[in-house]
């Protein structure tokens, strides 16, 4: 039988948290034959219902569920951890500047790196899900150097499948028919979703998604909004942000990065720019990547249209303006 591997969620007592922890308790992260203990760790004001959730965790009895640690100490938290996902942050309230928000998440982030950093286990894997999550991920990786930076991601998978949805509703086509659409930047409504090398399974072969659609204005407008603005179409319609689809995507995220994707599928990855596609190095932005034996690389030598490179860019300037804000309040 496999080692378990250990799990961390921050801000486990959300709900993000509430609907990832049975997910990963299940085996849909890494896989239905790896058991798993999972850390989970919140504030103290959050401390009971955290236990709430431990509670329902041993209610459930999931047989690959090796152990629960549920603690407000993020030493103990991040002991020993081979994934870590931060969903814990500050949210930004009515009426808070955003250099408010960004000061408070920059401490978050400032400290949980370190710990993460003295105490997890070597190769230890990041996923930052908190917002400004791009943004966060690149406080963890200056505060916890002795980390790979290959090993510190954003997500932004819960963007790509919010595309491929798109695009499976339009053509109403099987969503797992659909691939290898881009998620470009920032996880935020500059971020760019590109279709312009995505394609559709067909009986007659794969298909490019411009030729399907057959609707340039479509896909060069309302389509981006749509997936830009589709955060904000959730909470209008439920009155809290995207939880499930959330959770589901992060577990995508991390069991590709693990398991690997499939050959010729690629996925949207926030990770450390190295300048490919002219992107300034230094901001974690998303890419399109492939991932084999536990890494990412990005997917080299894509054609960039006039269009693309402009919101390419656009995103890119918005992330070095957000990398200036947080280092402003580290000072
Ligand atoms: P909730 O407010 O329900 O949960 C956040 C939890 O984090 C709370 O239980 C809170 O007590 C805890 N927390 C706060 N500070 C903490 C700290 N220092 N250490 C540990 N835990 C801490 O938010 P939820 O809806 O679960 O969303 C969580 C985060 O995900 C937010 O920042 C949100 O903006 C972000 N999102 C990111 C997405 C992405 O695709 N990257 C999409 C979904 C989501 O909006």
């Amino acid at each position: 039988a496999k080692e378990p591997v250990r799990v961390l969620v921050t801000g486990a007592a959300g709900q993000i948290g509430y609907a990832l922890v049975p997910m990963i308790a299940r085996g849909i992260m890494l896989g239905a034959d790896q058991p798993v203990i999972l850390h989970m760790l919140d504030i103290p004001p959050a401390a009971e219902a955290l236990n709430g959730v431990k509670m329902e965790l041993v209610d459930a009895a999931f047989p690959l569920l090796k152990g629960v640690v549920a603690t407000t100490d993020v030493v103990e938290a991040c002991t020993g951890v081979n994934v870590a996902v931060m969903v814990g942050g500050f949210p930004r309230k009515e009426g808070m500047e955003r250099k408010d928000v960004m000061s408070k998440n920059v401490s978050i982030y400032k400290s949980q790196a370190s710990a993460l950093e003295k105490h997890a286990a070597a190769n230890c894997k990041v996923l930052v899900v908190a917002n400004p999550a791009n943004t966060n991920a690149l406080i963890l990786k200056e505060f916890a150097p002795s980390i790979p930076e290959k090993n510190i991601t954003c997500l932004t998978r819960l963007d790509h499948n919010r595309a491929l949805g798109q695009i499976s509703e339009r053509l109403n086509v099987q969503v797992s028919d659909v691939k290898n659409v881009i998620i470009w930047g920032n996880h935020s409504s500059t971020q760019y979703p590109d279709v312009n090398h995505a394609t559709v399974r067909t009986p007659a072969g794969e298909k490019p998604v411009r030729e399907l659609v057959a609707d340039d204005k479509w896909l060069n407008s309302e389509f981006i909004t749509t997936v830009q603005q589709r955060g904000a179409a959730i909470i209008k319609a439920r009155k809290f942000s995207s939880a499930l689809s959330a959770a589901s995507s992060a577990c995508d995220h991390i069991r590709d990065w693990v398991l690997g994707t499939p050959e010729g599928t690629w996925v949207s990855m926030g990770v450390y720019s190295d300048g490919s596609y002219n992107v300034p190095s230094g901001l974690i932005y998303s890419f399109p990547v492939t991932c084999k034996n536990g890494e990412w690389s990005i997917v080299q030598g894509l054609s960039i249209d006039e269009l693309s490179r402009k919101k390419l860019d656009l995103t890119a300037q918005e992330l070095s303006e957000e990398k200036d804000l947080a280092y402003s309040c580290l000072s």
